[in-house]
């Protein structure tokens, strides 16, 4: 049995939780380890993991933990054999369970473990995993395989259950800084020749913060607007600035009026590229000479071309 057993460093990984919170659970809620062999420290049983898992779970969901708690030590002992873990609809209070998890659909467990950290709002989790993967992967990769599964999930749970507002909203801000966090070391210095904007209204940021942390990593320097610019503050910054390319991001129907597209256009010192990005443009409506990338990895490449012909030009 004592090789079953876990210390409870082991248990804080595994449920994804501070040590500090296991010691909680034990003091306030009797949830400790009950497996004591002399001569060594308590450890947990897999009985144990599986209650403090019914904890973790239900608390993650808004459930008070003196609540939960109770819950977790009614549970049945689901391991008569010493395996398995309870399936928490047999355990969940009414009304509680609704499928609580974020859908990631084919991603990887770093999806899954970054959903679950965003559904128990564990923001120190969220920004760990994020900083983990962009080192090791880099933002392109980052972005598909971790944060966009996220977001997409989060997007879909929101509308069919119009809840996980507050877990978007600090999914979105550890996803924001931990962007802005990513290197920029390979940025040259000299004139930014790629202008990041949202469209007017448009409050969708954090596939434009993905997009210039991608730039940066690939050298190419960028001015970012952020949200909601008005059309005539966009033009200003083009005719102040002169930029190669200029990106515009809007993310829903209601914020993409192709106006601001022949503004830029029409612009004085009119952009080499203007790129529509985003799901809220429609392709019969964008005017001609606008391009619209299918995803961030061509916004990264059309951007860097862009830029590349513009310093050759310059150079000749
Ligand atoms: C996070 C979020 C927010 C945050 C945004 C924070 C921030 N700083 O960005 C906040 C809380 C502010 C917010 C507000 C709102 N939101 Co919102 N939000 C989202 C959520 C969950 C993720 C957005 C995101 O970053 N998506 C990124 C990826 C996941 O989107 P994607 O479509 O798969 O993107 C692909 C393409 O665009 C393509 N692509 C093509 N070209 C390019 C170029 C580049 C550079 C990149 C990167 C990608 C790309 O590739 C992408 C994949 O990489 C989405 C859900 C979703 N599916 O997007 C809802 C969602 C977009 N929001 C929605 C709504 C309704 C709103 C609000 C109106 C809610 C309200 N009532 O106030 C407001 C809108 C305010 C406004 N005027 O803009 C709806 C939009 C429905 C619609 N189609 O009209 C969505 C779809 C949620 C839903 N299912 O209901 N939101």
């Amino acid at each position: 049995m004592v090789d079953e057993a876990l210390s409870a460093g082991a248990v804080a990984r595994r449920l994804g939780v501070a040590v500090t919170t296991l010691r909680t659970w034990h003091q306030r809620y009797g949830l400790g380890p009950s497996e004591h062999i002399p001569g060594h420290h308590r450890r947990y049983t897999q009985s144990d993991l599986a209650r403090l898992e019914i904890m973790r779970r239900l608390t993650a969901e808004g459930v008070s933990p003196a609540e939960a708690a109770r819950w977790a030590r009614q549970a049945p002992d689901p391991t008569p054999n010493g395996t398995g873990t309870v399936a928490p609809a047999r355990i969940l209070p009414a009304g509680r369970d609704g499928g609580g998890s974020i859908p990631v659909g084919r991603a990887g467990p770093a999806a899954r473990g970054l959903a679950r950290a965003a559904m128990r709002l564990d923001a120190a989790a969220i920004s760990e995993t994020i900083a983990h993967t962009l080192a090791a992967s880099g933002v392109v990769a980052t972005w598909e395989g971790l944060l966009r599964p996220v977001l997409a999930g989060i997007g879909e749970r929101h509308a069919a259950t119009a809840g996980l507002i507050e877990v978007e909203h600090l999914m979105s801000r550890c996803v924001s800084e931990a962007l802005a966090a990513a290197s920029r070391a390979n940025v040259p210095t000299g004139p930014a020749r790629i202008l990041l904007s949202c469209a007017d209204e448009e409050q969708h940021t954090l596939p434009l913060e993905a997009l210039a942390a991608a730039l940066a990593e690939a050298g190419v320097s960028y001015r970012m607007l952020g949200a909601r610019v008005p059309v005539a503050a966009l033009v200003e910054a083009v005719n102040r600035t002169g930029p190669a390319a200029v990106v515009l991001w809007s993310h829903t129907r209601a914020t993409a009026d192709p106006t601001q597209l022949s503004a830029l256009l029409a612009a004085p010192r009119r952009p080499l590229l203007v790129l529509a990005a985003g799901p809220g443009w429609r392709a019969d409506t964008l005017p001609a000479g606008v391009v619209r990338p299918v995803d961030l990895a061509e916004a990264v490449s059309l951007s860097a071309a862009v830029r590349d012909s513009l310093d050759q030009s310059r150079r000749d």
